[in-house]
């Protein structure tokens, strides 16, 4: 971490202002080089933290790139822990392209995704999963999810872990003491502890894990797809649902041909939506692509909206409908109940016994609203409340809970039994490294790279 990094840290595009930020030892140097204070200051001079305006210019010629304000902020009580400079801009692409141009030029590197919140970490001013929160506070979709995610990046969901790690420690203490001096008579203590501390730990990891799946869902959102043979309205849903004309629509079946996502939020609830082409059996080698990818994204599904026709008869593609749709978390439509109808309900609910079947007519608007009702009372139903409580949002924070899970699980089992302690130890060890790589007490270098390369450059 000895280079200086830089990077816009603003969205390009035209907007009012635009910022460029600097991390490392020689951001100072750099934006004295390339800064004229109106009034001459030196930077150096420059009372931490506060804004100094003037020109930047290029040294090599003497132009004037830009009219900004620039703040130096003093190393450790930054971002990043280091020396920062951040150069106000006007926004649009080309400024801050050239001001970073020029501070490349004089010495910096281009910073990579999530470079400066990697050096936060790997400063300790924020542990992994604040990290992590940083970018989900970002990519929020709902107030609820922003909720969640600064909650975390305050440093709820570290001392939950810690707290739960703490105990792990205890035990492991224990553990040692008995192995350490055997004729004392503490192992028969130490078993009795640990089973209590043991059971505790899987208590709250399994608090934890009963959030995850809402959780995930608050932050990706509702995994939602939209299914059915040809011309039967499902872009004619997208577009109810989004109230915008996003889906071509036209009586020709096979319009759709690609998948289509969009996101929207029903009450709080982000629901990723995702129209598909009609499911047939066709020549056409297009539509016969899109038709593969409609089937793949089933898989992946938190939920079906399977569509039906109700002005025709049940045919074999609806039969293959039904198939795919069986085993999963699916709500039936039956649509263009405006026309004369073809197509029993009761027929169609022995198809679906277990499914719920709502009648609408996308064309006249109605039914869409008891659509949304019946998903919002689907995701709100169930054992987990949406309430203040720590949740786990994210997908590897829940894969080292499982292990976490997995570990004291076999611990608890060891102490039942009676097994010698230090095959016990082994497992209450693992357990508090697997939490321990959701703050990043213990994590390996690559699973960094990956974690801080899935954020936005300048972060
Ligand atoms: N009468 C009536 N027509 C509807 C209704 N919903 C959709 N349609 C019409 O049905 C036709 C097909 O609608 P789409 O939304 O394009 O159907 P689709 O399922 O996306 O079709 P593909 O993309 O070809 O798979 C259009 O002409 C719509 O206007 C409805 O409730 N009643
Ligand atoms: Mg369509």
């Amino acid at each position: 971490m000895i280079d200086t990094i830089a990077a816009i840290s603003t969205a390009i595009g035209e907007s009012g202002i635009g910022i460029v930020r600097m991390s490392g030892k020689n951001s100072l140097d750099i934006a004295r080089n390339i800064f004229k204070g109106k009034v001459n200051e030196d930077l150096k001079e420059a009372e931490n933290r506060k804004l100094t305006y003037g020109h930047i210019y290029n040294p090599e010629d003497g132009k004037i790139v830009d009219e900004v304000l620039i703040a130096y902020m003093k190393s450790p009580y930054t971002y990043t822990r280091e020396d920062i400079v951040e150069i106000y801009c006007h926004g649009g692409a080309i400024s801050v392209k050239k001001i970073l141009e020029l501070i490349l030029e004089n010495g910096a590197r281009l910073a990579e995704p999530g470079e400066f919140t990697k050096r936060a970490f790997l400063n300790g001013r924020l542990d992994l999963s604040q990290a992590e929160a940083v970018m989900d506070l970002i990519r929020a979709k709902t107030d609820k999810s922003y909720d969640i995610s600064l909650g975390q990046l305050e440093g709820s969901l570290s001392d939950k872990i810690d707290e739960i790690r703490n105990i792990l420690l205890e035990m492991l203490a224990h553990v040692e003491v008995s192995i350490d001096f055997p004729d004392e008579g503490i192992e028969e203590v130490t078993y009795k502890d640990l089973k209590d501390n043991g059971n505790k730990v899987l208590l709250e990891i399994n608090k934890l894990l009963n959030t995850a799946d809402k959780g995930r869902i608050l932050r990706d959102g509702l995994n939602t797809v939209i299914l059915g043979k040809p011309n039967v309205g499902k872009s004619s849903l997208l577009n109810a649902i989004l109230r915008e004309n996003r889906a071509i629509v036209t009586d020709v079946p096979g319009t759709t041909r690609d998948i289509i996502e969009e996101y929207i939020n029903i009450d709080g609830i982000p629901l990723k939506i995702i129209d598909t082409a009609g499911i047939r059996s066709t020549e056409d080698l297009v539509e016969k692509i899109g038709v593969d990818r409609a089937k793949k994204v089933v898989e992946e599904a938190d939920l079906i909206i399977a569509v039906f026709d109700a002005s025709r008869k049940l045919s074999s593609e609806d039969e293959e409908i039904i198939e795919l749709v069986k085993e999963k978390n699916s709500i039936v439509l039956l649509n263009k109940t405006d026309l004369p109808n073809e197509y029993n309900v009761e027929y169609l609910k022995e198809f679906v016994p277990k499914k719920k079947v709502i009648s609408t007519s996308i064309a006249k608007g109605e039914g869409i609203e008891k659509l949304e009702e019946t998903i919002k009372e689907m995701f709100y139903s169930g054992e987990v409340e949406i309430s203040d409580e720590i949740m786990v949002t994210n997908i590897r924070h829940k894969n080292q809970l499982m292990k976490a899970k997995k570990n004291i699980e076999e611990a608890i089992e060891g102490i039942n039994l009676d097994i010698p302690l230090d095959c016990i130890e082994v497992d209450i060890r693992s357990c508090w490294e697997n939490l321990g790589e959701i703050s990043g007490d213990t994590i390996s270098e690559d699973i960094l790279d990956k974690i801080f390369s899935e954020f936005c450059i300048g972060k």
